[in-house]
């Protein structure tokens, strides 16, 4: 537990990361790069992929900041096109959603945006943390997070759906940017834990 023991943090903050493992599910477009970034994740090195059929799903402990040492269970589902519908099955009560997006595909951002709202808009994933890793930034041509948070329509999700997002620059080859946006994402399921804590006592 030491580790999560900042000099700010409450015991309170520590609790969840000790008590239980984090459910997350990666998804996005085909070759967005969810499979690299998982095994980058989990093993810290490079291992080419194979377009994943059915699923892969691997525990990956936390590395940096407050999210060091926090367990998450990592679910890679396939994002070919007739895989999609599958998705709706492992998005139910995940902690947390991690929306890969190929940040030179400009093309095909349209389709991803409308694969993003569709998941993130279910009631089964209502308030649910969405990080974007916007992957491939050691690309020519790579759009920069400001203009892919626009490009998603991200705004749209403040107010009446209350999802918070982040987009987190990444590179899943190298490694960068990914254990940041984990943080981040760590982050974002504590608050929303406290917050739904602080709810239920004013209802009592
Ligand atoms: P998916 O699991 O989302 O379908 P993969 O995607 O992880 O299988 O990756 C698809 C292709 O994108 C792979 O290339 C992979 O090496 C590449 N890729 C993933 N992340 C990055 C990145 O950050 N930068 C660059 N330049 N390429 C990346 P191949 O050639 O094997 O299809
Ligand atoms: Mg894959």
């Amino acid at each position: 537990m030491g580790a999560n023991m900042g000099k700010n943090s409450s015991l309170l903050d520590a609790l969840p990361s000790t008590q239980s493992t984090l459910h997350v599910v990666m998804l996005g477009l085909d070759s967005a790069g969810k499979t690299t970034a998982l095994y980058r994740l989990k093993f810290d090195q490079y291992l080419n992929t194979v377009p994943t059929i059915g699923f892969n799903c691997e525990k990956v402990k936390g590395q940096v900041g407050k999210a060091k040492g926090v367990n998450f269970l990592v679910w890679d589902v396939g994002g070919q096109e007739k895989l999609r519908p599958l998705w709706k099955s492992y998005t139910r009560c995940t902690d947390g959603i991690v929306f890969v997006l190929d940040s030179v595909d400009i093309e095909r951002i349209e389709e991803a945006k409308m694969e993003l709202m569709r998941t993130v808009k279910s009631p089964d994933n209502a308030g649910v943390p969405i990080l974007v890793l916007a992957n491939k930034q050691d690309l020519p041509g790579a759009k920069e997070p400001r203009d892919l948070e626009k490009l998603l329509g991200l705004h749209e999700l403040g107010g009446s759906t209350q999802h918070t997002w982040h987009v987190q620059p990444a590179c899943a080859i190298t490694g960068d940017g990914l254990h940041e946006g984990m943080e981040v994402l760590y982050e974002m399921i504590l608050k929303r834990r406290k917050l739904a804590k602080m709810v239920k006592k004013k209802a009592r």
